[in-house]
């Protein structure tokens, strides 16, 4: 039997409702696949910042250092800023653990409906790879002359060689797992310094993957082909602002933000890497019972494979597009009734039983 310690960080908000769902899921795959876990759980979040004036302690990275993998739910509270609660979290794990690639698939699965018209299971299928360290999220900059009319902000975005090279590597040598295509999201007639040398980094990374086609375009042109023509992409590569965006509009086009898993990934292995879903806390439906755990039950699937439990991991994917392939295991936001633990359940019960001779 393989063990992983595993850090546990429900976070706010709906984190707390579907965080447990995806442990239930993890355990019944443990069970099948002869995998242990000892989960360890860090009360992190914005009701600690409001508490203690931090969302965690100071030797909070030391103390996650030690674990196999992270799993987050949501971070973020009416009452904290945003900057808060994002600064104090999510950004100092993904910067301080080198989780430099955000790895963000996006698939319409069976028995999904897309706000697309005449679009079927399978048509959309494609992975985001979302700079994570660098880019747009930056704290280079300041404000001056705060409260008078000469009042300023400045904001400086950091692209570094080693930065965008890593990221363009990791995209190219995913897209070989894949359709050997890769879409590079830019903004070069607009952002004129940092925009062109994204470019010339991807050109000169494309020319080391010859097997792999590539291409390129403007963000709002991109945004725009992702809606019109989601079949066009195998894998996106993008920067912290760029991807983040593109990864919320592919998962509503596939359906709901609440089926979009992701990965914060130290490829080299040197941190533990964490995985946790695109959305975010969704103070607006937090408490009633009612969020689609199955983003965070796909961050689950993932962290597995990350693990080396392929198995696993492809059996709770195939769980869960078996579940959601009857619409009465439809959350609201796919436009049913069900609620998060009866979408849990399901999942867990499908995994256990999955291919058992009755
Ligand atoms: N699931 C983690 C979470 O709460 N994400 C919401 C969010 O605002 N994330 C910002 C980001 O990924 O940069």
């Amino acid at each position: 039997m393989k063990s992983y310690r595993i850090a546990v960080i429900e976070g706010d908000g709906i984190g707390r409702e579907v965080v447990p769902e995806g442990l239930r899921v993890l355990e019944a795959a443990g069970r099948r696949y002869d995998i242990n876990f000892s989960w360890r759980h860090f009360d992190w979040s914005c009701e600690t910042y409001l508490k203690t004036g931090r969302m965690m302690p100071e030797d909070g990275l030391n103390q996650l250092h030690e674990f196999d993998a992270i799993y987050l739910g949501a971070v973020g509270y009416p009452g904290v800023p945003d900057h808060i609660s994002l600064w104090g979290l999510l950004i100092p794990i993904r910067r301080g653990f080198q989780q430099y690639v955000n790895l963000r698939p996006i698939r319409l699965l069976k028995g999904i409906e897309s706000p697309l018209k005449d679009i079927e299971a399978g048509a959309i299928d494609f992975s985001i790879v979302r700079e994570n360290n660098e880019g747009e999220y930056s704290e280079a900059g300041g404000r001056l002359f705060r409260n008078t009319d000469a009042e300023l902000a400045i904001q400086e975005a950091v692209f570094t060689r080693r930065g965008c090279d890593r990221i363009m590597r990791y995209a190219f040598e995913l897209s070989r797992e894949r359709k050997r295509h890769v879409t590079s999201a830019t903004k070069s007639n607009g952002i004129v310094h940092t925009m062109p040398f994204w470019d010339e980094r991807f050109k000169t990374m494309a020319q080391e993957f010859p097997d792999v086609r590539s291409d390129q375009y403007h963000i709002d042109i991109l945004t725009a082909h992702f809606v019109a023509h989601p079949e066009w992409f195998d894998v996106i590569v993008g920067s912290n602002l760029f991807g983040d965006i593109l990864s919320d509009l592919g998962a509503a086009v596939a359906g709901s933000i609440g089926l979009a898993p992701s990965a914060n990934l130290n490829p080299e292995r040197l941190y533990p890497s964490m995985f946790e879903p695109v959305h975010g806390s969704a103070p607006d439906i937090a408490g009633k019972g009612i969020a689609n755990p199955v983003a965070q039950i796909w961050s689950g699937a993932m962290m597995l494979r990350h693990l080396g439990q392929p198995a696993a991991a492809t059996a709770i994917e195939t769980a869960l597009e078996t579940v959601l392939a009857d619409s009465e295991m439809h959350t609201p936001d796919l436009g049913g009734n069900a609620r998060t633990c009866d979408v849990g359940d399901a999942i867990a019960s499908q995994v256990s039983t999955a291919g058992q001779v009755k």
